[in-house]
């Protein structure tokens, strides 16, 4: 089993593995820790990772970045609709009111979910670890934003099935940076927490976590996020500031080209990073537009001052963690940053105003994410032997189940009878199972939704469940009840739906507790409610496992059982009920399946391409190596008249490289590098021959 963790990020991905001797941060082919998110799309192949930024000028409508803000968003989230603005390439609305991603590929139309180009992405990283660990990787953990709604974490899954990747743990980016913190830390208190704060602001958003530590474990109190709020946001504001100025100063509107706005938001990036070391920066493009070169200046306190907007928003979701945790500024003990888009200093001034006291960066702010997911991905894989810690992770959501009530059962469903309570509270560990008990005559559904649903502007439902057909055997409603989960994932689903039906019969007396016992579902007498709760915590789901990993310790229900009494006893049967899931935006299984066999496709195309380059690039390495080898060492190993006629031959190689075989296919230019070698093998054998045969001179001279 493979232990990987992957920071998907806005910007940068990174990819983390863990060895016997800890865990690394590895390299990808360009030598670098951090892979940028693009995908681009070429004429006959894609370009990945760094490839892809390298190809983003040329091709900039081709070129799909920004992938974490696409996945799992309707196209008209108002999130959504500010993103694709500044967007190269073309973004639409789908039949199904999802986005489609617009690019030419193989030089034809073609559009894209997010979710795909995520997977194209995330196999990328998948190809990373596997070059570097040298074995295949499926197990993982995937590092996700808090803020991730509950689609866009099927999303993220979904992007990981077309990848090839099976993640273990959809982990919060803040509590992998949490566990990267706390596993090392040998001084730990053993009673009265440790209470840090974890500050990650990235390329697009700002996430808080703050996070009780003791020892051997760490305890996610509160989280805070600010999902539009991150660098990206301030090399906004430099453009919108360099534009406007450019557009009084030489007559040209940026904003009006493509290319030129890619440039312009590139050179402020750039800028940005020199102000966040020096208190004055220049910025300098040539030919930026019409032929004209441009050139600015800008102090760092102008930067902070037009940047007022951006810096006014940074201490409400500070607020928000500390009130949601209960806690003052002075129980946090511990401030800590990361994420490269902290490194604006004014940032550090706000946090340090706020929190009274200096934010650390004792964390390694850009690896951490991925250091925190492939540690988890550790704990969870049986083939490593990780210190124990634990992590009692929070949800941030509160999650209700609606249903119509009994009343509306059959014939007129009313909605005034429109019914809910909350299932998982804000703040409920992950994961978590709870039990529901219905009284039903017949096949009724549940929605499963966002209780507050104005903080992430989505729509609140989230998935609607049919359960039924059923049959009472006594005519009356029948009992069930339905067993909703909160996977280690973050993602709510309703499991199962069980009918129950009691019967007196004579049983032996059992020692054992039975779950049929539990009393909480046999308040049918209250009339209003027609549904009790509990937490599903029976000895029967003590070995349920998600993905193996058992759940937490989530209060376990108390069981009365009746071992005590005599016979006669109640027995209960128990009956599974066919359960119907619809999960609003979600890809179908079938879609899925669709789209792992195009990513199969598409990689394939790839490879085939880059062999053909590296043949091609043989060929034409063999023409000057020979060329070189011919009037040098090879000299005297070939009669003269053949050697012109090789030169010859090898000048009309390298000139159809350039013309007519500038594009083959990769068996012409194995053949193309076989017919010179014809040549040239006898050539190179010679002079081999002649060599070992100095080499026996070389030993019989020193013999005597
Ligand atoms: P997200 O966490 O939002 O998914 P990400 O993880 O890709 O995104 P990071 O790599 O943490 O984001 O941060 C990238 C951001 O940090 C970019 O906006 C980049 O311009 C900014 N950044 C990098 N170095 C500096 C610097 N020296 N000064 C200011 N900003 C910087
Ligand atoms: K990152
Ligand atoms: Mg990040």
């Amino acid at each position: 089993m493979s232990v990987v963790g992957f920071d998907f990020g806005n910007e940068n991905c990174l990819v983390a593995v863990a060895r016997q001797r800890g865990i690394d941060v590895v390299l990808n082919d360009e030598s670098n820790r951090e892979t940028p998110a693009i995908v681009c799309f070429g004429e006959k192949q894609r370009f990945i990772g760094t490839a892809g930024a390298a190809s983003t000028m040329m091709n900039p409508k081709n070129s799909i970045s920004q992938i974490k803000r696409l996945v799992g968003r309707q196209f008209n989230d108002p999130e959504l609709q500010r993103d694709v603005k500044s967007l190269p390439f073309a973004v639409t609305e789908g039949p199904d009111g999802y986005p489609l991603i617009h690019a030419n590929y193989l030089g034809e139309k073609r559009a894209f979910t997010p979710t795909q180009v995520m997977g194209m992405m995330l196999s990328n990283l998948k190809g990373i670890a596997e070059k570097n660990l040298n074995a295949a990787v499926v197990d993982c953990c995937i590092g996700i934003p808090v803020y991730f709604t509950d689609l866009q974490r099927r999303a993220v899954l979904d992007a990981a099935t077309i990848a090839g990747l099976h993640p273990l743990h959809l982990i919060h980016e803040t509590t992998a940076t949490a566990l990267a913190y706390g596993i090392y830390k040998t001084d730990l208190p053993e009673s009265e927490p440790l209470n840090v704060a974890f500050i990650d602001i990235g390329h697009a958003s700002m996430q808080v976590c703050i996070a009780g530590f003791k020892k051997g474990q760490l305890k996610v109190l509160s989280h805070g996020f600010d999902r539009s709020l991150g660098g990206r946001d301030f090399d906004e504001v430099l453009f919108n500031h360099f534009a406007a100025k450019f557009k009084e100063e030489y007559k040209i509107d940026a904003t009006q080209n493509a290319k030129a706005s890619l440039r312009l938001r590139a050179a402020c990036e750039k800028l940005k990073k020199v102000l966040s070391a020096n208190p004055v920066a220049p910025l300098n493009i040539e030919c930026l537009m019409d032929e004209k070169d441009v050139r600015g200046v800008i102090k760092r306190e102008e930067f902070e001052e037009i940047s007022v907007p951006i810096l006014e928003r940074v201490k409400r979701p500070l607020e928000k963690a500390l009130s949601d945790a209960g806690l003052s500024v002075e129980d946090v003990h511990m401030v800590e940053v990361v994420g490269s888009g902290s490194r604006v200093p004014a940032i550090i001034k706000i946090l340090t105003e706020f929190f009274g006291k200096e934010p650390r960066r004792t964390m390694n702010a850009s690896e951490c994410v991925s250091r925190g997911c492939a540690l988890q991905c550790a704990i969870l894989s049986p083939t490593f032997k990780v210190r124990d810690f634990q992590v009692h992770e929070s949800f941030p959501f509160s999650i209700s189940l609606a249903w119509k009530g009994a009343a509306s059962d059959g014939q007129n469903g009313g909605a005034e009878n429109q019914q809910s309570t909350v299932v998982f509270p804000k703040g409920n560990p992950i994961p978590s199972v709870k039990a529901l008990t219905f009284y039903r005559s017949g096949t009724f559904s549940v929605d499963v939704q966002y209780n507050d649903a104005t903080e992430l502007q989505v729509p609140p439902k989230i998935s609607t469940y049919t359960i039924g057909p059923f049959q009472s055997s006594k005519g009356e409603r029948a009992k069930l009840k339905l067993k909703v989960r909160l996977t280690l994932h973050g993602i709510v689903s309703v499991e199962s739906a069980t009918l129950l039906e009691e019967e007196e019969v004579e049983v032996p007396v059992s020692k054992e507790p039975s779950e049929e016992a539990t009393k909480m579902d046999t308040d049918k007498a209250s009339g209003e409610s027609d549904v009790n709760m509990q937490d599903a915590k029976e000895a029967s789901d003590a070995a349920g496992t998600d993905n193996g990993v058992p759940e937490s310790a989530d209060k376990p229900v108390q069981m009365e059982t009746d071992s005590k009494v005599e016979a006669p006893k109640k027995k209960v049967k128990k009956t599974n009920v066919p359960l119907s899931e619809l999960v609003y935006g979600a890809l179908q299984s079938v879609d899925v399946q669709k789209a792992v066999e195009k990513e199969y496709e598409m990689a394939l195309q790839d490879r085939v391409m880059e062999e053909t380059k590296d043949k091609k690039n043989a060929v034409e390495s063999y023409v000057y190596d020979m060329r070189n080898k011919l009037s040098d060492k090879y000299h005297e190993y070939i009669i003269e008249s053949e050697r012109e006629a090789f030169l010859a031959k090898l000048q009309e190689v390298e000139d159809w490289l350039y013309e007519d075989g500038e594009d083959e296919t990769k068996g012409v230019y194995v053949a193309k590098l076989e017919e010179l070698k014809k040549v040239g093998d006898p050539v190179e054998m010679r002079y081999k021959e002649s060599l070992e045969r100095g080499s026996v001179i070389d030993q019989l001279v020193h013999c005597v």
